[in-house]
């Protein structure tokens, strides 16, 4: 089985209330591996630039207020089909319609501050791996 690699990113409000050892036992305890992980913080402008897909979007203004409104913890997590079964821990985008046991549904304050961030895709995975960390600092097969 080849694994794959998925960006994950705690995000202002999931550090603010003290919840990154809670989320990333959920990664550890599902069988993802983390093999990159640092906590920094995104400038606007950063923060622009990484949700550059959204930019004519209404909540586009506010979304990236709020991802450089404090720190946040991002990694890149490893496994078979990483992507999908991170974004099934995470739950729905909106809290309101996520699942029982998920991180949004358990965690999130709202739509916009909804705690974590995973990436959709293995193109946009490996764009937003590159955005937070230099190649060297992937500890890729090296981990296990
Ligand atoms: P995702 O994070 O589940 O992939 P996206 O549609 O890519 O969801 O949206 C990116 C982020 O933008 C969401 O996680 C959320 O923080 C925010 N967002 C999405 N839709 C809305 C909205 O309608 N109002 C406010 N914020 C939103
Ligand atoms: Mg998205």
């Amino acid at each position: 089985m080849e694994s794959e690699q998925t960006l994950s990113i705690i995000k202002p409000d999931g550090v603010r209330r003290n919840l990154i050892g809670a989320i990333l036992k959920r990664f550890e305890e599902n069988g993802l591996i983390l093999t990159a992980m640092k906590m920094t913080s995104l400038s606007k402008s950063q923060a622009e630039g990484f949700y550059a897909v959204h930019r004519e979007r209404p909540f586009f203004a506010s979304l990236t207020d709020y991802m450089s409104s404090g720190p946040i913890v991002v990694s890149v997590l490893d496994g078979y089909n990483a992507i999908s079964k991170n974004r099934e821990l995470m739950g729905a985008t909106n809290p309101q319609d996520a699942a029982e046991g998920t991180i949004r549904k358990d965690f999130a304050e709202s739509l916009e501050a909804n705690t974590v961030h995973g990436s959709d895709a293995p193109e946009t995975a490996r764009e937003e791996i590159g955005f937070f960390f230099p190649g060297w600092e992937l500890i890729g097969s090296k981990r296990s």
